[in-house]
Protein backbone atom coordinates (compact mmCIF):
# COMPACT_ATOMS: atom_id res chain seq x y z
CA UNK A 1 0.00 0.00 0.00
CA UNK A 2 1.02 3.41 -1.11
CA UNK A 3 1.71 6.62 1.21
CA UNK A 4 -0.45 8.18 -0.51
CA UNK A 5 -3.45 5.67 -0.37
CA UNK A 6 -2.54 5.02 3.67
CA UNK A 7 -3.21 8.95 4.16
CA UNK A 8 -6.44 8.52 2.26
CA UNK A 9 -7.66 6.10 4.14
CA UNK A 10 -6.29 7.79 7.38
CA UNK A 11 -8.27 11.08 6.65
CA UNK A 12 -11.81 8.66 6.48
CA UNK A 13 -11.23 7.41 9.99
CA UNK A 14 -10.20 8.90 13.72
CA UNK A 15 -7.37 10.31 13.46
CA UNK A 16 -6.16 8.81 16.51
CA UNK A 17 -7.04 4.91 15.13
CA UNK A 18 -4.94 5.64 12.47
CA UNK A 19 -1.86 7.27 14.08
CA UNK A 20 -1.36 4.29 16.36
CA UNK A 21 -3.07 1.45 14.20
CA UNK A 22 -3.20 1.42 10.28
CA UNK A 23 0.07 3.65 9.82
CA UNK A 24 2.16 2.42 12.72
CA UNK A 25 1.40 -1.22 10.47
CA UNK A 26 1.83 -0.48 7.14
CA UNK A 27 5.22 1.71 7.62
CA UNK A 28 6.73 0.33 10.41
CA UNK A 29 6.61 3.39 11.97
CA UNK A 30 4.50 6.23 12.99
CA UNK A 31 3.84 9.71 11.34
CA UNK A 32 2.85 12.86 13.30
CA UNK A 33 2.31 15.86 11.91
CA UNK A 34 3.27 19.30 13.28
CA UNK A 35 0.50 21.12 12.48
CA UNK A 36 -1.56 18.69 14.76
CA UNK A 37 1.30 19.15 17.66
CA UNK A 38 1.09 21.75 20.38
CA UNK A 39 2.56 25.15 19.83
CA UNK A 40 3.93 27.62 21.93
CA UNK A 41 4.88 30.84 21.65
CA UNK A 42 5.12 32.71 18.30
CA UNK A 43 4.57 29.02 16.82
CA UNK A 44 1.87 28.67 14.04
CA UNK A 45 0.20 26.82 11.01
CA UNK A 46 0.75 28.00 7.32
CA UNK A 47 0.38 26.42 4.04
CA UNK A 48 2.03 28.88 2.55
CA UNK A 49 5.13 26.93 0.86
CA UNK A 50 4.42 23.36 -0.77
CA UNK A 51 5.65 20.13 -0.58
CA UNK A 52 4.45 19.11 3.14
CA UNK A 53 2.86 16.17 4.23
CA UNK A 54 -0.94 16.50 5.72
CA UNK A 55 -2.65 20.14 6.44
CA UNK A 56 0.33 22.15 6.60
CA UNK A 57 3.69 23.11 8.45
CA UNK A 58 4.68 24.87 11.47
CA UNK A 59 6.35 28.15 11.54
CA UNK A 60 7.29 31.08 13.68
CA UNK A 61 10.79 29.60 14.36
CA UNK A 62 11.85 33.41 13.40
CA UNK A 63 14.72 35.46 14.68
CA UNK A 64 13.67 36.69 17.59
CA UNK A 65 11.29 34.18 18.05
CA UNK A 66 12.96 32.14 21.50
CA UNK A 67 10.63 29.91 22.88
CA UNK A 68 8.64 29.37 20.34
CA UNK A 69 7.97 25.26 20.57
CA UNK A 70 6.36 22.53 19.05
CA UNK A 71 5.59 19.35 20.92
CA UNK A 72 4.44 16.30 20.00
CA UNK A 73 2.38 13.68 21.86
CA UNK A 74 4.33 10.83 20.76
CA UNK A 75 3.26 6.97 21.78
CA UNK A 76 5.11 3.70 21.90
CA UNK A 77 5.23 0.24 23.05
CA UNK A 78 7.58 -1.03 24.49
CA UNK A 79 10.11 1.52 26.17
CA UNK A 80 13.79 1.66 24.55
CA UNK A 81 15.25 3.46 21.95
CA UNK A 82 13.78 4.94 18.81
CA UNK A 83 14.45 6.75 15.56
CA UNK A 84 12.95 10.23 15.83
CA UNK A 85 12.85 11.77 12.23
CA UNK A 86 12.10 15.27 11.72
CA UNK A 87 11.20 16.84 8.27
CA UNK A 88 11.94 20.28 8.01
CA UNK A 89 12.31 23.52 5.57
CA UNK A 90 15.02 25.59 5.86
CA UNK A 91 15.87 28.54 2.93
CA UNK A 92 17.89 30.80 5.25
CA UNK A 93 21.29 28.46 5.87
CA UNK A 94 22.95 26.20 8.22
CA UNK A 95 20.54 26.25 11.48
CA UNK A 96 19.84 24.13 14.66
CA UNK A 97 17.03 24.18 16.73
CA UNK A 98 16.59 22.25 20.94
CA UNK A 99 15.06 18.92 21.21
CA UNK A 100 13.22 18.14 24.67
CA UNK A 101 12.42 14.98 25.41
CA UNK A 102 9.45 14.39 28.10
CA UNK A 103 10.99 17.94 29.32
CA UNK A 104 14.58 17.58 29.86
CA UNK A 105 17.20 19.07 26.74
CA UNK A 106 18.09 15.83 24.64
CA UNK A 107 20.09 16.81 21.89
CA UNK A 108 20.10 20.10 19.48
CA UNK A 109 19.44 18.65 16.35
CA UNK A 110 21.57 20.37 13.04
CA UNK A 111 19.57 21.87 10.34
CA UNK A 112 21.56 22.43 7.33
CA UNK A 113 19.46 24.34 4.39
CA UNK A 114 17.26 22.65 1.86
CA UNK A 115 18.10 25.31 -0.45
CA UNK A 116 14.50 26.96 -0.90
CA UNK A 117 11.44 26.95 1.45
CA UNK A 118 9.35 24.44 -0.53
CA UNK A 119 12.37 22.07 -0.30
CA UNK A 120 12.11 19.71 2.48
CA UNK A 121 14.57 17.11 4.05
CA UNK A 122 14.97 15.08 7.56
CA UNK A 123 16.99 14.89 10.21
CA UNK A 124 17.10 11.38 12.19
CA UNK A 125 17.96 11.82 16.28
CA UNK A 126 17.67 8.84 18.15
CA UNK A 127 16.42 8.97 21.84
CA UNK A 128 15.01 6.41 24.76
CA UNK A 129 11.84 6.67 25.35
CA UNK A 130 9.25 5.50 28.34
CA UNK A 131 6.28 3.26 26.91
CA UNK A 132 3.29 5.13 27.26
CA UNK A 133 3.21 8.79 25.67
CA UNK A 134 6.12 10.56 25.47
CA UNK A 135 6.56 14.54 25.02
CA UNK A 136 9.18 16.08 22.41
CA UNK A 137 9.54 18.92 21.53
CA UNK A 138 11.31 21.12 19.18
CA UNK A 139 12.10 24.58 21.04
CA UNK A 140 14.01 27.77 19.91
CA UNK A 141 16.69 28.23 22.68
CA UNK A 142 19.20 30.81 22.77
CA UNK A 143 21.95 29.63 20.63
CA UNK A 144 19.91 27.96 18.22
CA UNK A 145 19.80 28.74 14.49
CA UNK A 146 16.14 28.38 14.47
CA UNK A 147 14.73 29.77 10.98
CA UNK A 148 13.15 26.48 10.08
CA UNK A 149 9.45 25.40 9.21
CA UNK A 150 8.19 22.14 11.12
CA UNK A 151 6.48 19.41 8.61
CA UNK A 152 6.41 16.52 10.66
CA UNK A 153 8.05 13.38 12.36
CA UNK A 154 8.19 10.02 12.05
CA UNK A 155 8.84 7.83 14.99
CA UNK A 156 10.39 4.19 14.67
CA UNK A 157 12.24 1.66 16.47
CA UNK A 158 16.20 2.06 16.12
CA UNK A 159 18.21 -0.26 13.89
CA UNK A 160 21.10 0.51 16.16
CA UNK A 161 22.78 -1.05 18.97
CA UNK A 162 21.84 0.44 22.62
CA UNK A 163 22.59 -0.01 26.22
CA UNK A 164 19.75 0.20 28.51
CA UNK A 165 20.26 0.07 31.67
CA UNK A 166 17.86 -0.35 34.65
CA UNK A 167 18.26 0.24 38.23
CA UNK A 168 16.67 -2.36 40.49
CA UNK A 169 17.00 -3.50 44.40
CA UNK A 170 18.31 -0.72 46.19
CA UNK A 171 19.02 -1.58 49.24
CA UNK A 172 20.31 -0.20 52.88
CA UNK A 173 21.83 -1.73 55.66
CA UNK A 174 20.80 -1.10 58.63
CA UNK A 175 16.96 -1.61 57.78
CA UNK A 176 16.01 0.41 60.63
CA UNK A 177 18.88 3.14 61.11
CA UNK A 178 19.05 5.13 64.16
CA UNK A 179 19.60 8.54 64.19
CA UNK A 180 23.48 8.00 64.86
CA UNK A 181 23.48 5.11 62.42
CA UNK A 182 25.84 4.94 59.13
CA UNK A 183 24.20 3.73 56.38
CA UNK A 184 25.64 1.91 53.75
CA UNK A 185 23.03 1.62 50.22
CA UNK A 186 23.72 -0.52 47.21
CA UNK A 187 21.71 -1.48 43.92
CA UNK A 188 21.56 -3.64 40.97
CA UNK A 189 22.29 -2.28 37.62
CA UNK A 190 21.33 -4.52 34.65
CA UNK A 191 21.24 -3.87 30.79
CA UNK A 192 18.53 -4.94 29.41
CA UNK A 193 19.47 -3.66 25.98
CA UNK A 194 21.25 -4.60 23.02
CA UNK A 195 25.00 -3.37 23.21
CA UNK A 196 27.38 -2.95 26.05
CA UNK A 197 27.42 0.15 28.23
CA UNK A 198 30.25 2.31 28.36
CA UNK A 199 33.02 1.06 30.47
CA UNK A 200 33.13 3.99 32.39
CA UNK A 201 31.79 7.56 33.11
CA UNK A 202 28.41 6.44 34.64
CA UNK A 203 27.65 5.73 38.80
CA UNK A 204 24.37 5.10 40.83
CA UNK A 205 23.35 8.63 42.78
CA UNK A 206 21.31 7.47 45.60
CA UNK A 207 18.80 10.34 46.46
CA UNK A 208 16.75 10.98 49.03
CA UNK A 209 13.88 13.37 48.54
CA UNK A 210 15.58 14.94 45.09
CA UNK A 211 19.39 15.05 47.70
CA UNK A 212 21.29 12.95 46.58
CA UNK A 213 22.91 11.04 50.04
CA UNK A 214 25.31 8.63 48.08
CA UNK A 215 27.27 7.88 45.09
CA UNK A 216 28.85 4.60 44.17
CA UNK A 217 32.15 4.87 42.98
CA UNK A 218 32.35 5.48 38.92
CA UNK A 219 31.98 2.00 37.32
CA UNK A 220 35.13 0.86 35.51
CA UNK A 221 33.92 -1.86 33.72
CA UNK A 222 31.42 -2.32 30.79
CA UNK A 223 28.33 -4.24 31.72
CA UNK A 224 27.26 -6.39 28.53
CA UNK A 225 23.91 -6.88 26.46
CA UNK A 226 21.73 -9.44 29.47
CA UNK A 227 23.86 -9.37 32.28
CA UNK A 228 21.33 -9.29 35.18
CA UNK A 229 23.10 -7.12 37.38
CA UNK A 230 26.30 -5.63 38.68
CA UNK A 231 26.24 -4.46 41.78
CA UNK A 232 26.94 -0.91 42.88
CA UNK A 233 27.68 0.24 46.74
CA UNK A 234 26.93 3.63 47.97
CA UNK A 235 29.47 5.20 50.32
CA UNK A 236 28.61 5.37 54.19
CA UNK A 237 26.41 8.26 55.23
CA UNK A 238 25.77 9.10 59.00
CA UNK A 239 22.17 10.33 58.86
CA1 LIG B 1 2.70 18.61 8.05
Amino acid sequence: MSQKSIWTLCRLARAGYCLFGLSAQALGQTLYEAENATLGGTANVSTEHAGYTGAGYVQGYDAGDLGASTTFSVSVTPAGWYDVTLRYGNGYGASSISVYVNSAKAAVAQLPSTGSWTIWSTVTQTFLLTAGVNRIAYVYDTGDGARINLDNVAVSPTASSKPDLAVSSIQWVPVSPLESDSIRFSATVANRGNAASPASGFLVSFRIGGAEVAASPAYTAAIAPGEPGANFQGRSINI
